[in-house]
């Protein structure tokens, strides 16, 4: 466990502001009610995606989704259109969908049994779901 915890700090130094570790639970919880709606997934989505925009043209290059990218997404799987560019409605549609994959018992949010670890491969939901 330990050696998890260290392993996480030095991705998190390594890959800097913007990490792949994304936000904990706990911090994307913004209502307290103990469920991750889309709607709080979906404004933390937002704010990494405009922080990854380092050219602010709104869409989101190869080089700019490499600091975003989480371990069950790729650039090519999310860019629908293949236009080399992933935009914020590309990255919602494939959310949507792996939200509702996440969301065992079907009522619209995720619990903490449903962003446990053995169920998700990132410590955040956030990147699991949208990245
Ligand atoms: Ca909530
Ligand atoms: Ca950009
Ligand atoms: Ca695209």
């Amino acid at each position: 466990m330990k050696r998890i915890i260290w392993g996480c700090g030095l991705a998190l130094l390594l890959v800097g502001a913007v990490s792949a570790a994304g936000p904990t639970f706990e911090q994307l919880d913004t209502d307290r009610n103990g469920k991750l709606e889309l709607n709080e997934l979906d404004a933390a989505a937002v704010k990494l995606f405009r922080d990854a925009d380092v050219n602010r043209d709104g869409v989101l290059d190869r080089h700019e989704f490499k600091r975003l990218q989480g371990p069950s997404s790729s650039f090519d799987d999310l860019d629908a259109n293949r236009d080399e560019k992933i935009d914020l409605g590309e990255i919602r549609r494939s959310a949507a969908l792996r939200f509702d994959r996440h969301d065992l018992n079907q009522n619209g949010a995720l619990d903490d049994m449903e962003c446990s670890p053995n169920r998700m491969p990132t410590v955040s939901p956030l990147m699991s779901v949208y990245f």
